[in-house]
């Protein structure tokens, strides 16, 4: 356990109250659209329980079709709630860490970066960090790895809301304070997002 937790649990608190501070609603957009998307989506969450992370609920697969740069496959994207049990507290550096850590999964699952919004492999997106709201903007924001949450255009996703949609309906936005199933009807990507029913039917 990291010091600063060991220190934090042998303070009297209200055990709900703390529970509730450590452990944010973490969600994480899945996608691939290059290689076995199925077993790189699947691969991911391994990895991803493998930092301490606990997969809490997990969206269907759906086929998505490419938004911004046309030209590409069709991905496979999925949305994932996920508790982290250890490490990374409910902070900036915490949710910092997290999103080191997803990227560093991106990074050895060989991930390489080439054209922006171009073919993946595998893309690990932190959607919300509980209701934590953090601006990658350099002036505000001195962390390492540049983050923002809420992510800041999960909102206008069609391939983020129908399967943040599937596991959390009434889940509010921290910034803009509209349920997922409101942002969904309201959205105005019209790309299509269905169903993923395998490669092998
Ligand atoms: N990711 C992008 C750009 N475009 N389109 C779909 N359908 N799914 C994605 O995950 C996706 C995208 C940049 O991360
Ligand atoms: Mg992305
Ligand atoms: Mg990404």
């Amino acid at each position: 356990m990291p010091d600063d937790l060991k220190e934090r649990s042998q303070e009297p608190k209200g055990p709900h109250l703390y529970r509730a501070a450590q452990s944010p609603r973490i969600y994480i957009c899945l996608g691939a659209n290059l290689g076995d998307r199925e077993s790189n989506l699947s691969e991911a969450q391994r990895r991803i329980e493998e930092l301490g992370c606990a997969i809490i609920r997990a969206s269907s697969l759906y086929e998505t079709e490419p938004v911004g740069l046309a030209d590409q496959p069709w991905f496979l994207n999925q949305v994932i709630e996920v508790r982290a049990d250890s490490g990374f507290d409910f902070s900036p550096d915490g949710a910092a860490e997290l999103l080191g850590a997803l990227l560093r999964i991106e990074r050895r699952m060989g991930r390489r970066r080439t054209v922006p919004d171009g073919p993946r492999i595998i893309d690990i997106d932190l959607l919300l960090f509980g209701e934590m709201i953090i601006d990658a903007n350099p002036l505000t924001n001195a962390a390492e790895v540049k983050i923002t949450v809420p992510h800041p255009r999960m909102h206008l996703r069609r391939f983020v809301l129908e399967p943040l949609c599937e596991i959390a309906p009434r889940l509010v936005h921290p910034q803009i304070g509209r349920t997922i199933g409101e942002l969904l009807a309201e959205v105005e990507d019209a790309s299509t997002v269905r169903l993923y029913k395998g490669d092998n039917i």
